[in-house]
């Protein structure tokens, strides 16, 4: 009988444990999906082709299909805007300077820029090549001489 208590307390001790751990898991849900650049380092000193590496957590980035009828659900593709900042969320990227789409699901760039402070972002867009909120984030480089 003593061993049986004992058991059923570890057992209420792991459930314990589970529901701190979904607890955890839910505050990292909280933060929700989001972009950011891999590299260069948000202030780094880099030299000229800068090559830039973008990263998501909690979204899928996928081609942009040949015929789009409804843009996926969490669903994306890069874009990366030199020397400029974030679009506002629900605007259609430009396909025009200064942006450049990644509609092939690519996640790495280089672009050769001159020397001095520049300010890049990296946005995602769906299918329609439409911004989301909170999928943006920026980095400010100095590109030496
Ligand atoms: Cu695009």
């Amino acid at each position: 009988m003593q061993e049986r208590k004992t058991r059923m307390l570890g057992a209420a001790v792991l459930a314990g444990a589970a529901v701190l751990a979904a607890g955890s898991m839910t505050g990292q849900a909280q933060e929700g999906p989001r972009v950011f650049f891999v590299s260069p380092a948000d202030g780094a000193t880099v030299s000229s082709p800068v090559a830039f590496e973008f990263g998501s957590e909690g979204f899928s980035l996928l081609p942009v299909p040949e015929e789009v009828e409804t843009p996926r659900w969490g669903v994306g593709h890069f874009h990366i805007g030199i020397a400029t900042e974030c679009l506002p969320a629900g605007e259609i990227i430009p396909q025009s300077a200064p942006w450049v789409h990644f509609g092939d699901g690519s996640a790495v760039f280089e672009s050769l820029m001159p020397p001095g402070e520049h300010t890049f972002a990296v946005q995602l867009g769906d299918d329609e090549h439409r911004t989301i909120e909170g999928l943006c984030s920026t980095i400010t480089v100095t590109v030496e001489e």
